[in-house]
């Protein structure tokens, strides 16, 4: 299967020829699992709807360099999956991510970069209007990758712009549950739901935004990392982290499209068997239980 995802992949870069801009890592193409209409996962924090998803849509600890501090890669330290999904259902993008870390306080982060149409450039540039412009032609967006409800984890939906909007919209929205020990070693089970959007307008609103209609067979941007910090809090060490577990392995992936990975928009996968997935009440009822463990 992994090699018919790769193949439609490769016919379809041929067809669109040199169009798009943003490739990092550079020739690697990662293909998004597409949910049928009416299946799309329930963000509850459990990602029980995620166990059918075949190993070639996910992305593993040994793809995420530190692409800044040189960390070695650790699965005691951080060990990671995460995989991105779609629905043309909904036109959403799912993403949603175990994450184990040795030392899990709020400053740990989940960072998206995301370049619906894959035109790359800057998505931040200096203009006479930044509310208006900044995060209009791709966004940035950080997840901070802990348990929710605690003190000091007040931006969990931390976004570089002026939309503040976004989540009661439905454009971006976040949960997680957490097995393990407060400020120390434990798991982190996220889902994050992305509206992808070509053109932003933060100070008109949702109204006067263009949505990006997903296809399936298209190329998106879309580039993650995480930073993750095990020392102190980001106020205490002035914005610092320990390591910066990269899949986009680009530097300004946080600020432009041609950061952004290449993520493929698979077809519906015949081989997987969508019958198996829990149904919600079932998924809600043991994302409860899970979150009671943070208790
Ligand atoms: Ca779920
Ligand atoms: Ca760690
Ligand atoms: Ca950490």
């Amino acid at each position: 299967m992994a090699r018919r995802i790769m193949v439609a992949a490769l016919a379809f870069t041929l067809i669109a020829g040199g169009s798009a801009s943003a490739h990092s890592p550079e020739g690697e193409i990662f293909s998004a699992f597409q949910w049928p209409p009416g299946l799309e996962p329930v963000l509850d924090g459990v990602g029980s709807e995620y166990g059918i998803i075949p190993d070639p849509y996910w992305q593993t600890t040994e793809q995420f360099p530190d692409t800044q501090g040189g960390r070695d890669i650790d699965p005691s330290n951080f060990d990671a999956k995460a995989t991105i999904t779609y629905s043309l259902g909904t036109n959403l993008i799912y993403a949603y991510s175990e994450v184990f870390d040795d030392i899990s306080i709020p400053p740990d982060t989940w960072q998206f970069m995301i370049d619906a149409d894959h035109s790359g450039g800057d998505c931040y540039p200096d203009t006479d209007d930044n509310a208006r412009w900044h995060a209009s032609a791709c966004q940035q967006y950080e997840v901070y990758n802990h348990i929710p409800g605690e003190e000091g984890d007040d931006p969990v939906h931390f976004f570089w712009g002026t939309a503040t909007w976004l989540p009661e919209e439905g454009w971006y929205n976040i949960t997680c549950t957490f097995d393990g020990e407060k400020d120390g070693a434990g798991t982190v089970y996220r889902e994050v739901q992305f509206m992808p959007l070509d053109d932003l307008n933060s100070p008109a609103g949702a109204a006067e935004s263009v949505i990006h209609p997903l296809a399936e067979g298209e190329i998106i941007g879309l580039g993650y990392n995480w930073m993750d910090y095990d020392e102190v809090g980001r106020e205490v060490q002035g914005g610092g982290w320990q390591a910066f577990y990269n899949l986009s392995q680009h530097d300004r992936m946080y600020r432009s499209g041609d950061g952004a990975c290449d993520f493929f928009l698979a077809p519906v996968d015949e081989t997987v068997d969508f019958s198996a997935i829990p149904s919600s009440v079932d998924a809600t009822t043991w994302g409860r239980v899970k979150a009671g463990f943070v208790q």
